[in-house]
């Protein structure tokens, strides 16, 4: 179900998604239809990621992953992706000192040596000055593709199996995700929630191993429209929802 409700909703403090990804899609057509260059989207789809950063970290929520550019990306035009790869430097010039009051760290993960030098400077720079801050993790996927990540990660598994560090049967879904880009989340690298923007129904080569059993919701606003009041409209439908993972969270409960 498509929502885009911007009513105030009541959501269980207790039930709030620990991992929430976002593909923060519709920023150009945003633009288009203010009669504004692509860019502009781009531009104000950068302060939204400010606004949805506080908001989420003041919901609770632990880690929120954003799709900023894909390894598809680099198909727009060249002045659109000099104008894209710009924006990490600004992101770092301007919000720098409010992620440190919010106590937030970031991270980067995508093919990160493929990026101009500037672009990969400022998101390494970003994660440096944020190291110590133990608030929510605002992470970036950048140049990330999901079968880029998939592929690596079977290279990295063959390379251990190489050197005699790891048996081919012993390779199990713990190993697998370990080897992953969102590794270092441990426990957390899974969605509760993925929410993509501008009424697209896709998931486009995001997090696929991931996202084995999140909550997807789809909404129509486009992403510098996705507004505080919209996030909490989709924890509460991501609320509403009964998760399962396969198996029947309330078996007593059916009798047949
Ligand atoms: C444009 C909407 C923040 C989607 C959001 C290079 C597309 C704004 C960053 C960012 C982008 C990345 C790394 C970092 C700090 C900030 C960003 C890109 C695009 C692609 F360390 N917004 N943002 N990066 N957009």
């Amino acid at each position: 179900m498509a929502t885009s409700k911007a009513s105030k909703v009541k959501l269980d403090p207790a039930r709030i998604p620990a991992h929430i990804a976002i593909i923060m899609d519709g920023n150009g057509r945003w633009a288009k239809r203010r009669f504004l260059p692509r860019v502009a989207g781009h531009k104000q789809g950068m302060q939204n990621v400010k606004t949805i950063t506080k908001a989420a970290s003041r919901l609770g929520v632990k880690v929120l992953t954003l799709y900023a550019f894909s390894t598809e990306n680099w198909k727009r035009p060249g002045s659109e992706v000099n104008y894209l790869m710009r924006l990490p430097v600004d992101f770092f010039n301007d919000f720098m000192p409010d992620l440190i009051k919010e106590n937030v760290k970031v991270e980067v993960m995508g093919e990160l040596d493929d990026l101009p030098p500037q672009t990969r400077q400022a998101s390494e720079k970003a994660m440096a000055d944020t190291a110590n801050n133990t608030g929510m993790i605002l992470n970036f996927a950048l140049n990330y593709g999901g079968r880029d990540e998939l592929v690596h990660a079977a290279q990295k598994l063959a390379k251990q199996v190489q050197e005699g560090e790891l048996f081919p049967d012993d390779i199990d879904d713990r190993h697998f995700a370990n080897a992953l880009m969102t590794g270092f989340l441990g426990d957390l690298a899974d969605p509760d929630l993925l929410i993509r923007t501008s009424g697209e129904l896709r998931i486009s080569n995001f997090l696929l191993w991931q996202i084995a059993y999140s909550e997807l919701v789809f909404v129509d606003d486009y992403w510098p429209d996705f507004s505080p009041a919209a996030l909490e409209a989709a924890i509460a439908e991501y609320q509403a929802r009964d998760r399962r993972f396969g198996g029947l969270k309330n078996k007593t409960a059916i009798f047949w």
